[in-house]
């Protein structure tokens, strides 16, 4: 476990976490789902712009985008009108072991990058459960990752995620600003037309009472 200062409280990286056959069985477990829930292209709010990463969901709950009605979290696919498949188990385990919250999560957010895909500096603000952190698995090519602060102008470093790794951001970091810079070709052999995969797990509603 790795903490990478106090100007980002609360984000941790555990490198990785998953050992080849594990990113193997996830990666399986990935494809075999998005057969049912195919990546989509988001589209930004307003301009309909589309997004350079492709996106699917796992879950009762998938963050969605497109021009008419901008961000949202809903329980069904955009394109096919189904229900997002079931999270694969392992990573329902993970945030058993790492989270540290109480509900389990509602949503797994498939982000798919080719190597020319980035995502720009946002913060994560569809969400109701602002206490819960947020566990992100990465599988595939590096990533070029950079978190900053809760206002845009904050200073930023950059983190390499690469296949395997699992990280979490919770407390301060949960607000932070944070993208990806880029993905660096060729530095995996995990899936077979190379680029990167990113899960992440989130909870999306608060959780009704809390537990006595
Ligand atoms: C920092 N995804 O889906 S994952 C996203 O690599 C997103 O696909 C990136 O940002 C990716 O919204 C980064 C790590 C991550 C996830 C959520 C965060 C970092 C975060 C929420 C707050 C701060
Ligand atoms: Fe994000």
């Amino acid at each position: 476990m790795t903490r990478t200062g106090a100007d980002l409280d609360g984000f941790r990286l555990w490198p990785g976490l998953l050992g080849r056959a594990e990113q193997e069985a996830l990666r399986d477990a990935v494809f075999v789902r998005l057969k049912q829930a195919p990546l989509y292209i988001p589209r930004m709010p307003k301009s309909g712009q589309p997004m350079r990463v492709r996106m699917s969901n796992f879950g009762a709950l998938g963050w969605v985008t497109d021009k008419e009605q901008g961000y949202r979290y809903q329980a069904t696919h955009p394109e096919t009108g189904k229900p997002w498949p079931d999270m694969p188990e392992r990573v329902l385990d993970l945030w058993n072991e790492l989270s540290g919250y109480d509900a389990p999560p509602e949503a797994c957010l498939v982000n798919y990058y080719e190597s020319d895909a980035r995502m720009s500096l946002h913060i994560d603000s569809d969400e109701q459960a602002w206490d819960a952190p947020v566990l992100s698995i990465s599988l595939g090519d590096t990533a070029l990752f950079r978190i900053g602060g809760p206002v845009r102008s904050d200073p930023t470093r950059s983190v390499r995620l690469a296949s395997g790794d699992v990280c979490m951001l919770g407390g301060p970091s949960r607000r932070a600003y944070h993208g990806v810079d880029r993905i660096l070709p060729g530095t995996s052999r995990l899936l077979p037309k190379g680029g990167r995969i990113n899960l992440t797990l989130r909870r999306v509603t608060a959780p009704s009472s809390p537990s006595t």
